[in-house]
């Protein structure tokens, strides 16, 4: 298998730290796609991925798969613990639940915001911006950092009090967080806790390292 990557991406740090967590990572082989040279906009990427968005895993039958919560989904479903997308029903219900919800209120804010009201990947490569919606993304992104605050008062994790992707969704958001310098409010203290202890993690502390 393969993935196309941009090892310091925060979508890709997603699907990086579930491979960590599966110990997968020796049964991958990454291949760079440069999202400073505008690489992911090239014919031939799109060809892979109409989004034209990192990562993409390739399957040894030549298959494609985008989008980091169908890769995860998939990477789940080969083998090995910690299950991160649930066992039963009402736990992959909660899990996709919380998970989209983290990439609606926070990581793709984060992200839309990256894009439309700062430099983005610059100016060969960001053709269309939009300043007032990058910053009004920038504040739906600090009302969902206040809202998974008040979740993380009440439960350990993000989903059903197990590590599961939707916390490794909320990990990538603070990721692109402090790569555009976007602070986490000081009273989101149970936000920030929860943070603290996924850096324990091997698999978040390894991507933390690459980050940094
Ligand atoms: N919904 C996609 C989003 C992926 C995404 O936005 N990836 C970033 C890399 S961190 C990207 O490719 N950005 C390039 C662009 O938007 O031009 C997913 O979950 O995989």
């Amino acid at each position: 298998m393969k993935i196309y990557d941009w090892p310091t991406g925060p979508y890709p740090a997603r699907v990086r730290i579930a491979l960590a967590e599966k110990n997968l990572e020796t049964a991958i082989q990454f291949e760079k796609v440069d999202l400073w040279k505008g690489e992911h906009r090239a014919s031939s990427f799109l060809r892979k991925n109409y989004s034209g968005t990192l990562p993409v895993l390739e399957l040894d039958d030549g298959t494609f798969i985008a989008e980091c919560t169908a890769i995860t989904e998939y990477l789940d479903n080969l083998d090995g613990n910690p299950i991160l997308t649930g066992r039963t029903a009402r736990e992959k219900g909660e899990i996709h639940m919380m998970n989209k919800r983290v990439e609606l209120e926070v990581l793709d804010a984060v992200s839309v915001y990256f894009h439309h009201a700062t430099p983005g990947l610059g100016p060969d490569v960001e053709l269309y911006q939009n300043r007032e919606w990058g910053l009004r993304q920038r504040d739906k992104a600090l009302r969902g950092m206040h809202y998974f605050d008040s979740v993380l008062k009440e439960h350990a994790f993000v989903a059903d009090d197990e590590f599961s992707m939707a916390d490794i969704a909320l990990v990538g958001g603070m990721i692109f967080a402090s790569l555009v310098d976007l602070a986490v409010p000081e009273t989101c203290t149970a936000l920030l806790a929860w943070y603290e202890r996924m850096k324990d993690r091997p698999s978040v502390a390894k991507q933390l390292a690459i980050q940094a």
